[in-house]
C-alpha cells in the first residue's frame, strides 16, 4: 500500500524569486497536509549528502552548489498516495516538458532551477523527512 507522507523543498529560486506562499497554497489546495515546515539553507556538503544519489551525474556540482545558494523551505507533506500525487502536482524535472498547471511549469526557471523538490518513493521520503526533521518537529 503507499504511504501518506511525503517531502518537499521550495528551491532558492522559487524562495528568491517570493513563490514561497503560492506554492504551499497550491499544495494545500490540492490535499496535502503540512505537517512539518521550516525555512532554512544548506550549505553545499549538505546539499551533496541530500543529492548524494546523483553523485556520479554529470549536473551534480552545479546542483549543490546551486541548491545552497540560497535559503529554502523544507516541508512533509500529508496525504493519501502522497509520493505519487505530489509528483503529478510537481511536473516533470525538466519545466519545459512539464504539463500545463503544474507547479514546476508555472514556477520553475530551468531543469536545474525548477522551484520545487519531491521524493520519489515512500522510502526516500521518510529519509528526507528525517534529514530535515526530529520528532519534535513534525506532527506526529
Ligand atoms: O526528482 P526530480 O527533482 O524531478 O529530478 P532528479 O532526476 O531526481 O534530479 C534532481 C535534481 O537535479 C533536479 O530536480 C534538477 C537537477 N537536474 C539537473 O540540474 N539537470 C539534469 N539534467 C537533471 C536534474
Ligand atoms: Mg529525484
Amino acid at each position: 500500500m503507499a504511504g501518506n507522507r511525503t517531502f518537499t523543498m521550495i528551491k532558492p529560486d522559487a524562495f528568491a524569486a517570493g513563490n514561497s506562499g503560492a506554492i504551499l497554497k497550491m499544495i494545500e489546495e490540492a490535499g496535502f497536509k503540512i505537517v512539518a515546515l521550516k525555512a532554512t539553507q544548506l550549505t553545499s556538503e549538505l546539499a551533496g549528502k541530500f543529492y548524494a544519489v546523483h553523485k556520479e551525474r554529470p549536473f551534480y556540482a552545479d546542483l549543490c552548489k546551486y541548491m545552497s545558494s540560497g535559503p529554502i523551505i523544507a516541508a512533509v507533506l500529508e496525504k493519501d498516495n502522497a509520493v505519487e500525487d505530489f509528483r503529478k502536482l510537481i511536473g516533470a524535472t525538466d519545466p519545459s516538458k512539464a504539463e500545463e498547471g503544474t507547479i514546476r511549469k508555472i514556477f520553475a526557471k530551468s531543469i536545474e532551477a525548477n522551484a520545487v523538490h519531491g521524493s520519489d518513493s515512500d522510502e526516500n521520503a521518510e529519509i528526507e523527512g528525517n534529514f530535515y526533521f526530529s520528532q519534535f518537529e513534525r506532527v506526529l
